[in-house]
């Protein structure tokens, strides 16, 4: 099966949901994955968990099955490392596209994916929300918040097994006081926040059959609640940039494991290997 090859003109966003996300940060997709390349993705999600590694390679942080808490958030970043059918859809052309068409940018490299699962029912106090965060905070090592994830949902998503919920126009705030993705007390964050005068922080949930994509600003707000269901939510968030994303170091060091690559490369574009092109104008020549 490719997963990642033919761009799907299709499922590109047209002008006028260029425009909406240009105002409100984010952006849902048309289905772009089929029941059975779903089928498929989930079974590779389950051997990465069972730490089988297609390539030799281990991802980073990986939550491993009988090692690791069951009622717990599983996140594990670079899974693109390990499994090629997971690697397909991080690097697959249609996000590549959709995501350049919304960047309004000729070029996107995939920075870092992380798989995702939200475990059902059962969770008890290990609720495996997800705190309101920017993903820029976490990015400190590049120059600008020219980046975009793409969340990709493998099952269906609504409220009530924790779909994420977006804060629209919260990409024009700039850098808020409060991000932290593994706080469990969204109210308690929000009544912390500082939103600009004249604005207002409201949420809409991300709701998705599977299959869809959801595209969001590294700006923007985003957060997730409890999944309530008898059924794991399971995604891949496949974080993205720009083809002008520059190298920036952290003095705080927040540096991203991804970004120790450049080396230390201060003002250079990420560009090379490690970053693959999902998408690039110029191919459409
Ligand atoms: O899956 C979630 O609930 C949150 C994911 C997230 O923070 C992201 O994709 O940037």
């Amino acid at each position: 099966m490719s997963m990642n090859g033919q761009l799907r003109k299709d499922c590109l966003p047209a002008q006028e949901d260029v425009t909406f996300f240009s105002e409100n940060g984010y952006w849902i997709s048309p289905i772009i994955f089929s029941e059975d390349e779903l089928a498929e993705i989930v079974a590779h999600q389950d051997r990465l968990y069972r730490g089988e590694y297609e390539t030799g390679k281990a991802p980073v942080c990986n939550w491993l099955e009988g090692q690791d808490n069951p009622r717990a958030l599983r996140k594990t970043d670079n899974s693109h490392w390990s499994d090629l059918t997971l690697r397909n859809v991080a690097v697959n052309a249609t996000i590549g596209g959709i995501a350049a068409a919304l960047m309004e940018t000729e070029t996107i490299r995939l920075f870092h994916d992380q798989l995702l699962y939200k475990p059902g029912r059962g969770t008890g106090k290990e609720t495996a929300n997800v705190g309101w965060h920017q993903d820029y905070a976490y990015w400190q090592c590049c120059a600008g918040p020219t980046l975009i994830t793409a969340w990709v949902a493998f099952t269906d998503v609504d409220l009530s097994n924790g779909c994420m919920q977006m804060v629209p126009r919260s990409h024009k705030w700039g850098l808020l006081n409060v991000n932290d993705f593994f706080e469990q007390n969204l109210e308690k964050q929000q009544q912390a926040m500082d939103i600009p005068e004249n604005e207002k922080f409201s949420t809409v949930p991300v709701i998705m059959k599977a299959g869809q994509v959801s595209f969001h600003h590294a700006l923007t707000i985003h957060g997730s609640g409890p999944n309530t269901s008898d059924q794991a939510r399971r995604s891949m968030a496949v974080h993205l940039m720009t083809g002008e994303t520059k190298y920036k170091y952290d003095a705080k060091g927040n540096n991203h494991f991804n970004a120790q690559m450049m080396n230390g490369r201060e003002g250079e574009i990420y560009e090379g290997e490690a970053w693959p092109v999902l998408y690039t104008a110029k191919s459409e020549l």
